[in-house]
């Protein structure tokens, strides 16, 4: 399942940060030229089980050690370095450092096949901390990496004196079984949370082991990612060709159908790259990915997208496209690259992951993380009491008193842990029909607010288009990330002399 063995993959960067200060700075900023001077590393490891048996004998018993591969990240750069073990353990590739602050400091991971984070690298354990960030001083020619597929943690020894020392600021947490407190929760879980989040500025932020590009929750705080602004920019960082990537789900459902949907087949995984300038890229895949994602098929693309290349038909198999992102005009006007998938399974989680091939018309190629931070359960449940008649369909919408608001009430989404999402921004769309069923007037929305579970509907918006024959109103109940990442509720409604 994996590409071919041996292989160094890394994430070359064709431009130099200095130039990223250009594009988002949008002109020609004195820019002082800080222009950063890297210097390659060469590095090769082995990695090595620190008990055969127990890799026998464990959920990984299916991993050869070419199965594995590793990420290394800088903090200062950002920059993310991978590639795979050889079947005998070795690995070998470059990395960059640079004298400037942070620029020669790492901290990394081994994942499995399915791109799941096996164990944090470790690079020196004292009084039951595992330090996992360490400083760069010159090539490393003889690291070995000893998994312990019990504690999951990857301990480096070799030249770890001479040219790389462990930085302490950078570590973490640990369960009663020495097992970093992020495994198994994607860095979420009620182990994971913390109320004293290390500084932000560490590539692992929590200290619960996952680095923030693998840890759905940065922060710790028991809300995902997707709820903060810069969720989409998380991954990309260190780019100056792609502004934000990001990887979510939705879940939409009619009213009527909110007892038979199924998330197999009615989630729709979004994948939407935003390019600075998107005359510089030339094409973008899903290079690799977690086996959910093999039974993906396309769908159809959202509302207000204009697709700029053929997208494929509906129920179009993603392999069969070569995991392919489309080229369209989102809602905003902006190009993005991205595709709308059907999962055809309800095995996808969080964290499993996504690493994107960009390809540059400059030729050259750059390599991006995308990671599922949660997925919709179940939508917005509506409690709200009708008790005029009708049954919320559109063709039979609830009756509604004929003059006065309308108070709606629900209950939040569950993730996949069946746990309600929180750090939900709600609100009311309302869209309004005439009796032949076209929409009239413009959308209208009440704002709710975050974690907010009731809200009315004015009287003058309900009678808003009264003037334009509106016969009945669609009212998606919303829960809302800032991605458009969300889950909506459609219920119909109308006035009873309507
Ligand atoms: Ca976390
Ligand atoms: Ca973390
Ligand atoms: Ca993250
Ligand atoms: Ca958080």
């Amino acid at each position: 399942m994996f590409m071919p063995k041996k292989l160094i993959h890394l994430s070359i960067l064709t431009c130099l940060l200095a130039l990223l200060t250009l594009s988002t700075g949008c002109g020609s900023s004195s820019s002082s030229s800080s222009s950063i001077s890297y210097t390659s590393r060469s590095i090769s490891m082995s990695l090595s089980s620190a008990s055969t048996s127990s890799l026998s004998t464990s959920s990984l018993q299916t991993q050869a050690l070419s199965d594995y591969s590793w990420v290394l990240q800088n903090k200062g750069s950002l920059r993310v370095y991978f590639g795979d073990f050889a079947s005998d353990g070795s690995t070998s590739g470059t990395i960059e450092t640079a004298s400037n602050s942070g620029y020669n400091n790492f901290s990394g991971a081994i994942l499995d096949a399915d791109l799941n984070v096996v164990a944090p690298i470790v690079f020196s354990t004292s009084g039951g901390i595992q330090t996992t960030g360490a400083d760069l001083n010159g090539d490393i020619s003889n690291l070995t990496l000893t998994l312990n597929t019990s504690t999951h943690t990857a301990t480096a020894t070799g030249s770890i004196d001479t040219d790389l020392s462990s930085d302490s600021t950078s570590y973490t947490r640990v369960d009663s079984s020495s097992i970093p407190v992020s495994y198994g929760n994607a860095g979420k879980g009620s182990a994971a949370r913390t109320s004293s989040p290390g500084s932000s500025s560490l590539l692992d932020s929590d200290h619960d082991g996952l680095i923030n590009i693998f840890d759905t929750d940065n922060d710790g705080n028991g809300k995902v990612d997707n709820a903060d602004a810069t969720a989409g920019a998380e991954n990309t960082g260190f780019s100056s060709t792609i502004a934000s990537a990001i990887l979510f789900d939705n879940l939409k459902i009619d009213y009527t159908n909110s007892a038979n949907y199924t998330v197999t087949n009615d989630t729709v995984l979004t994948v939407e790259f935003t390019p600075y300038d998107a005359s510089k890229i030339s094409s973008i895949i899903i290079y690799r990915r977690n086996s959910h994602y093999n039974d993906c098929t396309t769908t159809i693309n959202a509302t207000g997208f204009t697709a700029l290349e053929t997208y494929p038909a509906i129920g179009t198999t993603w392999t069969s496209t070569g995991y392919k992102l489309y080229k369209m005009t989102n809602l905003s006007g902006s190009t993005v690259w991205t595709v709308f998938l059907t999962p055809n399974n309800n095995s996808f989680t969080a964290g499993d992951k996504m690493l994107a091939k960009v390809t540059l018309t400059s030729g050259g190629v750059e390599y991006y993380w995308l990671n599922l931070n949660f997925k919709y359960q179940t939508i917005v449940a509506d409690t709200t009491t009708w008790n005029h008649g009708g049954a919320g369909s559109q063709s039979n919408p609830y009756l509604i008193l004929d003059t006065g608001g309308r108070v709606f009430s629900w209950t939040a989404p569950k993730d996949e842990t069946g746990a309600d999402l929180t750090g939900v921004v709600y609100s009311l769309e309302l869209f309004y029909y005439n009796s032949a069923g076209t929409q009239v007037g413009s959308r209208q929305t009440v704002a709710v607010g975050t974690d907010i579970y009731t809200s009315s509907i004015p009287e003058a918006t309900i009678d808003l288009f009264n003037s334009s024959s509106a016969k009945y109103i669609q009212c998606d109940l919303t829960a809302s990330y800032p991605y458009g990442d969300n889950s909506a509720n459609k219920i119909y409604f109308k006035r009873s002399s309507w």
